[in-house]
């Protein structure tokens, strides 16, 4: 079969911007015009190949390229390859090591539920515990992950088992403990129920829809947002400038968002920040030995694709005021681009007040009001919504912060029966077992360029210290990568800070960002865990990496069903010069869900993140430019960028 390639590529698309459309169709027909010619292929992802930085900085011409993953569930082999949209060929096609999954699909996850329902086996063990209407039932999909089980190279889910009794009821309230379906998307097929003691599935509803919960209060007044000239950004494709400062908006199935370029003007001059910064992975690790909950931990960006479940955002409701979104671009399995609109946010927000002082002695006052750029996207992983926010404050800091809602991954236990491992949520059996939210965030420093050092800032009280009053803070210079695998210490009042030894400040000191370690957990699980094998980037809140453009997640390219050991841990065995060095940061931080009543039937967001800060960054507040709100009610807008 020939299948025509469109020959255009898009053009003046800048080479950080996301594959258009058109580039997704181009790249696929010339995959399947190549290597994947045959109708069993599937396209995990489609995603730009992003230009060596290198060759970005020297401004040197660069190709347009495609990374693809596939599988072919004809053979049950998953490839990687990379097009040339230029030359309109597969520059490379890699068949993956037997064993390697790459994420899930989103129809594998409709294909697990309708096949799940047709398997006589699951009929009938579902027929023996009185479940009969399968409408009501739900399958919900979670990786098998791995627990020392070889999968001799079969790609496999594993379904737990929820039933509404009606169909707008919550089947997060109903859980089918111990009945649990292993799903072969190799085969297409149900592997094996494991049907073990059966619990009565609890009977109270956790209903949060209005026709359940009744009338909502009418108490609450209108928050009106109202930017009468428009909000402060220019936005020019997915290049942005706010304020002082800029950088490029990206999307990847993978990541979701993707900041790139991130700068900061200061006195006339583009100063590096961040050259790219995105959520890298994550991992759930559920604490209660119960046989279904021990199995549950779920890396819900690298087993999932936490891009492709980016939500749609809709104004008034998860974005406020004067908004600008950007769509995401991703494949369905078929390679056909799929277009997720609006799914990210930008907007400006209000954030109280930067700096103040009252002149007691005059009786005046100064005052500064800060405002923040908002980035965001929510992506829906099953139960759990997350919301990712970069902010951008005026004052050069940055914060990134993760909103954990939705729904508590429950599981039933015996009326009358309260296991120490969760949290009772009625009287009927349902439980919401402890676990844990870790994220890791990946962080290209360049500040002031890409040689970059890390050091250590501890608080100590020194050894001579006749007052007892004396205390400091000391920097320690974090020389390898083994050496810079650290934990938070708040004993320490720990901090870490990105420096350029070679750009210096007002009082000659290296320029510097600080990375303020809050919400900073480490893997609750005991080391000899599979979970804590496969995600050990979680034992450890810090680790600094050489820069190598192919070490892009900590807990490996494919963590599905993998067995442990990639990534961090396995780059950091080289144990790399990383003192002004080309350098990348990963912080693990995280939610430690000890589930409360309040989190039920939904759950009321959390917030969990850290505070990246310039230190010795500028010579003084880079604010003092601030206008009065007075000034900016009158401001023309023609004033002030920089000082
Ligand atoms: N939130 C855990 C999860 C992720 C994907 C599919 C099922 C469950
Ligand atoms: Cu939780």
């Amino acid at each position: 079969m020939t299948i025509s390639i469109e020959t255009q590529t898009v053009v003046g698309a800048h080479p950080l911007d996301p594959l258009s459309r058109a580039e997704i169709t181009r790249a696929v027909a010339i995959l399947k015009n190549g290597p994947a010619a045959a109708e069993t292929f599937r396209f995990i992802s489609v995603e730009l190949r992003e230009p060596s930085k290198h060759a970005l900085r020297a401004g040197s011409e660069t190709e347009r390229e495609a990374d693809s993953v596939l599988i072919d569930r004809g053979t049950g082999n998953a490839f990687e390859a990379i097009v040339n949209l230029d030359a309109g060929i597969v520059s490379k096609w890699t068949q993956l090591a037997s064993g390697v999954q790459p994420p899930f699909m989103l129809d594998e996850f409709a294909e697990c539920e309708i096949n799940c329902k047709k398997d006589p086996r699951v009929v009938e063990a579902l027929a023996a515990r009185g479940l009969t209407n399968l409408d009501l039932v739900c399958f919900e999909p979670w990786s098998v992950g791995w627990f020392g089980e070889d999968a001799q190279g079969r790609r496999l889910m594993r379904a737990l088992v929820f039933v509404r009794q009606d169909p707008d009821d919550s089947p997060y309230a109903h859980p089918i403990e111990n009945f649990v379906v292993i799903y072969d998307l190799s085969s297409g097929t149900v592997a094996r129920v494991e049907d073990a003691e059966a619990i009565p599935v609890p009977a109270a509803a956790g209903n949060y829809l209005p026709k359940y919960v009744g009338p909502a209060r009418t108490d609450l007044k209108p928050i009106s947002i109202t930017q009468p000239e428009g909000a402060s950004y220019t936005v020019t494709g997915n290049h942005v400038q706010w304020a002082d400062w800029s950088f490029r908006v990206g999307f990847t199935p993978r990541e979701g968002l993707v900041l790139h370029q991130l700068k900061f003007r200061n006195k006339g001059t583009d100063r590096s920040v961040i050259n790219r910064a995105s959520l890298a992975e994550m991992v759930v690790p559920y604490g209660d030995p119960a046989p279904v909950q021990a199995k549950k931990n779920a890396f819900d960006s690298g087993e999932y694709n936490i891009g492709n479940m980016a939500n749609s955002l809709k104004l008034g409701c998860d974005c406020l005021g004067e908004i600008k979104y950007f769509d995401g671009i991703t494949t369905d399995s078929h390679g056909n681009p799929m277009t997720i609109e609006n799914a990210i946010c930008m907007h400006e927000e209000d954030d109280s007040i930067m700096w103040k002082h009252f002149d007691f002695r005059e009786g005046t006052a100064e005052v500064r009001r800060s405002r923040k750029l908002v980035i965001s996207f929510i992506a829906t992983v099953a139960n759990y919504e997350y919301a990712f926010y970069w902010h951008l404050f005026l004052d050069g800091s940055i914060e990134f912060l993760v909103k954990a809602t939705g729904i508590l991954s429950t599981a039933a236990q015996n009326p009358g029966e309260k296991t120490p491992y969760g949290q009772a949520l009625n009287n009927d059996g349902l439980y919401g077992p402890i676990h844990q939210h870790l994220f890791n965030v990946r962080m290209d420093f360049e500040v002031d360029g890409p040689l970059n050092s890390v050091y250590e800032v501890d608080t100590e009280t020194p050894a001579d210290n006749p007052t007892f009053t004396a205390f400091r803070a000391v920097d320690r210079l974090l020389e390898t990568e083994q050496a810079a695998i650290r934990k938070a210490d708040s004993s320490k009042h720990r901090f870490w800070k990105v420096a350029n030894r070679d750009s210096k400040n007002l009082v000659n000191e290296s320029v510097a960002y600080r990375l303020i370690p809050t919400n900073a957990i480490t893997l609750a699980a005991d080391e000899r865990s599979h979970v804590s094998q496969r995600a050990q980037f979680a034992r450890n809140n810090l680790w600094v990496t050489a820069y190598d453009r192919a070490e892009r997640f900590p807990a490996g390219e494919f963590p599905n069903q993998s067995t442990g050991g990639d990534g961090l841990p396995a780059w950091t065995l080289a144990d790399r010069n990383i003192v002004d060095q080309d350098l990348v940061v990963w912080y693990t931080f995280g939610m430690h869900h000890v589930v409360r009543l309040e989190d039920w039937p939904v759950m009321p967001r959390q917030n969990i993140g850290f505070m990246l800060e310039p230190h010795g960054f500028f010579d003084e507040n880079p604010t003092l430019n601030l206008p009065t709100s007075e000034e900016i009610a009158t401001n023309t807008g023609t004033c002030c960028s920089g000082h």
